[in-house]
């Protein structure tokens, strides 16, 4: 364990019960019983993969029970819990009972900061999580900071804790997940992208996941960064207690405000971070230095901006950083022409309020959606995309609550039902597409749900997308010019 700053008091010797074998789990598993901790992983699969992963942690001297999540382990002290647990899941109403209080693995994290731990500067909201903080941590690595990209993005915030000193600080996405479990969490500066209803499923409510969102605020110790344009996002601001001086600071795509980052000609402007803006605005990067320079993904580099100004990082830094950031597959990728037509991959748009971004950045579409809508209901996004939609096919478990709301906001459109489920469905989803595209029309897959029902994942849903397209594009096609 490098830094050697970690303590262990807290949890030596304890029986801790680790609630998960997935990636949050092993990593709190691995770092409890590093500290002399008992502890036992539970989980409700039972699968090859899981009982492998067993194997490795048994090796470690860690106990695992598979295929039972809700019988709390004998004489267990403490659960930490992986973010995908349902509050109300039996397992934690018999820590109740046996008053084992219950934490995540990023509260786990904070609890197990040295004190030469990095700071962090956090980031949620319920689109665009992801491409921010790794547009932050290109920032800072053009500061010359030494950073990582950690937490919800899929790197367990556990593992780079334990390595105390080897960061300056830390760029952590956080779910609403991981709020709800994390308490004391305080981070130096906190950014809430946009607030649209989202797993609502889990948390019960809108007013649930909102309060779980605002979690990340508390305890700011320099700027709570919200967007001027979602002021469900400035009211979690003034819900939230601070540090004394913490300041608010928005980002709009606009002019900015005083104590706001905005866009003046193309031209990224900071109004909060210099030292005379009540007259002026220092420049800090162009649009077109944002790849691609959709307009939710401005709101990101904005947002990534303003963390790393509160964090002291000078202008050419963002600049620089922003230049060199890329953003991963499956966001709004362009996949091939064909015939005229655009195809593009958005199977990151996981929920409405990403699939409304997506639409809103073409004139002509042709939609590919459905899915498992985990809850969400899709008028306002239909009746805001109707009049750009040239055609629609839908595909996956929920595909009727698209439908249903397609007939009530866009009854001319042509809709193509595959009533299928199936993986394949993407390749017949994709020839629907093309038949009802025609030359200046994107296809556009932005499912406005989750994958599961379909695929593994939404990069296998994006995977299956982009090699329907070049099929369609044929060999002598490929390279996605009109022949
Ligand atoms: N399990 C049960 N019972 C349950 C729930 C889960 O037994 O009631 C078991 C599953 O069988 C599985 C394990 O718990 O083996 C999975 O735990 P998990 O779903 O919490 O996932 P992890 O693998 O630990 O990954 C989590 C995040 N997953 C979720 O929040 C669902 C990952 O975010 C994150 O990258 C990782 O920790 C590291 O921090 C993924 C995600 O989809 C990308 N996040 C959601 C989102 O972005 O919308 C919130």
């Amino acid at each position: 364990m490098a830094g050697g700053q970690v303590t262990s008091a807290e949890f030596s010797g304890k029986h801790i019960t680790v609630a998960g074998l997935g990636v949050s789990g092993v990593s709190a598993a691995r770092a409890l019983a590093g500290l002399g901790a008992r502890v036992t992983v539970v989980d409700g699969g039972d699968n090859e993969a899981l009982r492998e992963r067993a194997e490795e942690l048994r090796a470690a001297g860690v106990a695992v029970r598979l295929a039972d999540a809700a019988t709390l382990p004998e004489g267990t002290d403490l659960v930490v819990t992986s973010p995908g647990w349902k509050p109300d899941s039996p397992l934690f109403a018999a820590a109740a009972e046996a008053g084992a209080p219950v934490i995540g693995d990023v509260e786990l994290a904070w609890r197990l900061r040295g004190p030469d731990a990095a700071p962090w500067l956090a980031v949620t909201g319920t689109n665009g999580k992801t491409t921010t903080v790794q547009m932050l941590a290109s920032i800072l690595r053009a500061a010359g900071l030494r950073t990582a990209a950690v937490g919800n993005i899929g790197t367990p915030i556990v593992d780079i804790v334990l390595e105390g000193g080897a960061y300056d600080v830390l760029a952590v996405e956080l779910s609403s997940y991981q709020l709800h479990w994390a308490p004391s969490v305080r981070a130096h500066s906190a950014a809430v992208l946009n607030l649209a209803p989202d797993h609502l499923d889990w948390h019960g409510s809108m007013a649930a996941y909102a309060t779980d969102k605002g979690r990340i605020y508390e305890g700011n110790q320099v700027a709570c960064v919200y967007n001027a344009a979602d002021n469900r996002t400035e009211h979690l601001v003034r819900e939230a207690d601070v540090e004394e001086g913490c300041r608010a600071i928005g980002f709009t795509l606009g002019p900015p405000g005083l104590s706001m980052l905005g866009v003046v000609d193309g031209i990224l402007v900071d109004r909060a971070f210099v030292a005379d803006r009540q007259k002026n605005a220092q420049e800090l990067a162009e649009v077109s230095d944002i790849e691609p320079a959709a307009p939710h993904n401005i709101a990101n580099a904005l947002a990534a901006a303003a963390l790393a100004r509160a964090f002291g990082v000078e202008p050419k830094a963002v600049r620089e950083g922003l230049r060199a950031f890329r953003p991963d597959a499956h966001r709004i990728a362009h996949v091939a022409d064909v015939d005229g037509v655009a195809y593009v991959d958005d199977s990151k748009a996981t929920n409405t309020h990403a699939a409304q971004a997506s639409l809103a950045a073409y004139d002509r579409v042709v939609w590919i959606a459905g899915g498992l809508a985990k809850g969400a209901t899709f008028d306002e996004l239909v009746a805001s995309a109707a009049q750009r939609l040239r055609g629609v096919v839908l595909i996956g478990a929920d595909r009727a609550l698209i439908a249903e709301a397609l007939a009530r906001h866009a009854p001319d459109v042509p809709v193509v039902d595959l009533d299928r489920t199936d993986t394949g469905a993407m390749t017949a989803a994709v020839l629907q597409a093309a038949r009802l595209a025609g030359p200046g029309d994107t296809v556009l897959l932005a499912p406005a749900c989750a994958s599961m029902d379909m695929f593994v994942n939404y990069n296998k849903r994006g995977e299956a997308f982009a090699e329907a397209v070049r099929a369609l594009a044929g060999p002598e096609r490929g390279r996605g010019t009109d022949q």
